[in-house]
């Protein structure tokens, strides 16, 4: 599909996992560059990165045209009223069809399992498994979507969580604190049995990055975005469902309390975390395709491979994040700030202090919890159009008024708070203030009236100027439009 699409370019040359294909990868990402199959990493299998890098590759991997289709889909069925007359009663049924149909199904027999290797065969170290960079503890496996089952009620979590390799049958599991797979780990009492899939379809891999709640399957989830259930097969030696495509299956379990030192591995915040404790992972499976093609993306600085999986849940996510707080009109997560150190969102404001009201909102949404700076502003901002923004913030802000300083949870990974896990939140409310929020009258916006914007239109040849206008209307859009184009790549 990849290759079809012209996104794809086979390596032939050999290339070493260790260092080497993150500067190959890093520098393709920045360039926006395609999908790489690696054919000779020094290893037994091929290895495939890229496959998300470009806005575009994550259109494809979704099908859709933009980003903001797969939210509309959602949203309709989100939105679900009770049907009026007999049109909106069988459009109702479809949408309640297309919820079903995402249910995974089973099926007796799978690709994922023509090889299956047990006991002493089990062998991680016949995988390219990369080494990202220099000051990584070990070779890392970065896109498994790892799969358990919660103890009290069997609903199952799909989540990918970065496995650090120990020696050939054994791998460390970064489960966070805030995520779903380390609940189910802490339900268990003693042993939870753990499958690790490797290559699925590209709307799989991604709702394993997907924060949904914990009681949602992320498997139902793909199975809505793919528009067909996904496909699952009972795994070899543990009792949880595999999917039946997969390139390589991992079977395996985790003991409740060993722990093992796991890191230093350079995140996507651009730093390298330290070693912590973190659960190890033994292998009592691996299963795979006769021809079994390996996984990776290569997170570090911003912008990586892992922008557009980051941008994909934000917009996907819109219309969830609009069920709880209506008023939100648009947000926007910077990549530069790494999912969870800004988020900048509009709103139409209706009474006094409505701008704190939905920072303290975002600070209570599930993952958006872990927002560090919140930014509002007006409706008719565009929160994608960071100079835009930047002028209101300038603008509209009088600190002593408009900056909220709290606390809450911050993400694992954020090295800035005295202590882990724990910190200081900002808000910035940049919307226009009104005389109820005992300011002074506000001025009015500039704007052209529309009457000579239509004149200079129709005129424009007639001046002779020689360029292409711009007639975006609003403050400042010119400007940023290389900066536009910049994330559009
Ligand atoms: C490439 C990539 C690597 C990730 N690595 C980790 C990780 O090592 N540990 C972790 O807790 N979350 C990691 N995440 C984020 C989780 O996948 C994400 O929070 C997801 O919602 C977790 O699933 P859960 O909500 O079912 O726990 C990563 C995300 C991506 C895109
Ligand atoms: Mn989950």
């Amino acid at each position: 599909m990849l290759e079809r699409e012209g996104e794809l370019v086979r390596v032939t040359a050999e290339v070493d996992p260790h260092l080497e294909v993150t500067e190959i990868v890093d520098r393709t990402v920045k360039a926006g560059g395609p999908a790489l199959l690696f054919e000779n990493p020094k290893s037994s299998h091929p290895l495939l990165i890229n496959q998300f890098g470009t806005e575009r590759r994550m259109c494809l991997a979704l099908g859709v045209e933009r980003l903001d289709d797969v939210a509309a889909r959602l949203e309709d069925v989100l939105e679900m009223q009770p049907p009026q007359g007999l049109v909106d009663k069988v459009r109702g049924l479809k949408k309640l069809k297309s919820i079903a149909d995402s249910m995974p199904k089973t099926s007796r027999g799978g690709p994922a399992q023509q090889v299956v290797l047990t006991g002493d065969d089990v062998d991680l170290t016949r995988l390219p498994i990369q080494t990202c960079w220099p000051g990584d503890a070990a070779p890392f496996i970065t896109l498994p979507a790892v799969i358990t089952k919660d103890p009290r009620n069997g609903g199952r979590n799909v989540g990918m969580y970065r496995m650090q390799v120990l020696d050939r049958n054994t791998t460390a599991m970064h489960w966070q604190i805030h995520k779903d797979g380390r609940a189910d780990y802490l339900a268990t009492d003693g042993r939870i049995e753990v499958a690790v899939a490797l290559g699925l379809d590209p709307v799989t891999t991604y709702t394993a990055s997907a924060p949904l709640p914990k009681h949602i399957d992320e498997l139902m989830l793909a199975g809505f975005l793919r528009g067909e259930p996904v496909e699952l097969v009972s795994a070899k030696t543990v009792d949880l469902e595999v999917p039946a495509n997969a390139e390589i299956v991992l079977e395996g379990y985790i003991e409740k309390d060993e722990l093992t030192a796991e890191g230093p591995f350079g995140d996507h915040t651009g730093f390298y975390t330290a070693a912590e404790p973190f659960p190890v992972f033994h292998v009592t499976a691996m299963t795979m395709r006769e021809d079994a093609i390996y996984p990776s993306i290569v997170v570090g600085k911003p912008p990586a491979e892992d922008a557009w999986l980051g941008k994909a849940t934000e917009r996907i996510f819109l219309p969830a994040v609009r069920m709880t707080v209506p008023e939100i009109v648009d947000y926007d997560l910077p990549v530069a700030g790494v999912f969870h150190n800004c988020c900048i969102v509009s709103i139409r404001k209706a009474f006094p202090g409505h701008a704190k009201k939905v920072m303290h909102a975002i600070w209570g949404l599930g993952m958006l919890s872990l927002t560090k700076a919140v930014v509002v502003v007006d409706e008719h901002v565009d929160v994608h159009d960071y100079e835009q923004v930047f002028f209101y913030v300038g603008a509209n802000v009088d600190p002593a008024r408009d900056v909220v300083i709290g606390e809450g949870p911050l993400d694992h990974l954020d090295h800035a708070p005295t202590h882990q896990f724990f910190g200081g939140k900002l808000g910035i409310d940049a919307t226009a203030k009104g005389p109820d929020e005992g300011t002074r009258p506000w001025p009015e916006e500039i704007e052209m009236s529309e009457e000579i914007r239509a004149l200079v239109d129709r005129r424009w040849d007639e001046y002779g100027i020689g360029i292409e206008p711009d007639a975006t209307n609003g403050a400042m859009r010119h400007i940023s439009r290389p900066l536009r184009q910049l994330l559009r790549r």
